[in-house]
């Protein structure tokens, strides 16, 4: 792969959950070394800053917290993401919650013709209003996507569906609420939950994944990797732990799988919470796996 232009930019996001902390995941990972461990690796790297987060709400919306601040920050966020594809760059998203891959997505979306997604997480993150058992934003962003839930968010950038359903591959899912399972049925959203990680291993996850996007003829892969979807024991500084997850060295092999595929175009690592971390582990987690989607490998 040829070196590239990165973009990072950092979404200090939290008010789409409701533990404090996530807020700093940017800090905490450009404290790990995200720019020098990615400009080792030969690509030139454009740190642009952090997008500007609103207050939290006081109006109790239960049922989509904090909505109008999520919306405002995810409006900047698309149009930044969107400048960055144009400029040629290829962009690094680093959250701050997990609500952020609504603007990352509509930044990309009108970029591509068939963007593809992976979704690298504990969660399908694919709640509305009406299923949310937590009115948590973070756990609505995939369902946004691809056209389903609030009218403000899911139109951000004015156009919707993001993305389609047949384009999105869940990988490490082990935390889905009784609407997302329907949801996934209904739509033939493709899971590799970590009953499919455990039997076929993530090697054969991962060849099935590129192979899937191939067969959809996609044009842009954007990897949405929440530290969440590895175990804990990797990964402790993230707000909805979940045990029997990735290990790191699956993980490990994932990012290097996708390097050498050549597909990925865009990604995001959300959920970086270092309040709740071990002296920054899930940061530097973190940042060892952007190293390896982009290049780094052992030999
Ligand atoms: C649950 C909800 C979620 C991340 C937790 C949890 C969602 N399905 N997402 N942590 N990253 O409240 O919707
Ligand atoms: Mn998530
Ligand atoms: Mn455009
Ligand atoms: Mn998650």
């Amino acid at each position: 792969m040829s070196k590239l232009n990165i973009s990072i930019i950092g979404v200090p996001m939290d008010l789409g959950q409701n533990r404090r902390g996530v807020d700093m995941g940017p800090s905490a990972i450009r404290y790990a070394g995200v720019v020098e461990r990615l400009q080792e690796l030969g690509h030139s790297v454009d740190d642009v800053g952090d997008i500007a987060i609103g207050r939290r709400e006081t109006s109790q919306n239960t049922k989509l917290r904090n909505l109008e601040e999520v919306v405002a920050a995810n409006t900047i966020l698309a149009n930044r993401v969107h400048d960055i594809i144009g400029e040629g760059n290829f962009p690094i998203v680093l959250g701050g919650d997990h609500s952020i891959a609504i603007g990352t997505l509509a930044g990309l979306a009108d970029r591509y013709d068939n963007l593809g997604v992976i979704w690298y997480d504990a969660h399908a993150d694919l709640n509305t209003a009406e299923t949310s058992p937590s009115g948590n934003i973070h756990g609505m962003p995939l369902a946004v996507s691809i056209g389903l839930g609030h009218e403000a968010l899911v139109n951000i950038r004015d156009f919707a569906p993001k993305i389609k359903p047949e384009n999105v591959v869940i990988i490490g899912a082990r935390s889905v609420d009784p609407g997302e399972r329907d949801l996934i049925r209904e739509k033939g959203i493709k899971v590799f939950s970590m009953h499919e990680i455990d039997k076929l291993g993530m090697s054969e996850v991962m060849t099935q994944t590129i192979q899937y996007f191939k067969d959809r003829k996609v044009d842009g892969v954007h990897l949405s990797l929440d530290l969440d979807g590895l175990d804990p024991l990797y990964t402790p500084g993230v707000g909805t732990p979940v045990a029997g997850g990735i290990t790191y060295r699956e993980s490990h092999l994932a990012m290097e799988m996708l390097y050498a595929s050549e597909m990925v175009t865009s990604a995001e690592f959300v959920e970086v919470n270092p309040i709740l971390d071990e002296k920054n582990k899930t940061a530097d987690v973190a940042v060892g796996l952007m190293g390896s989607l982009l290049g780094e490998s052992l030999v």
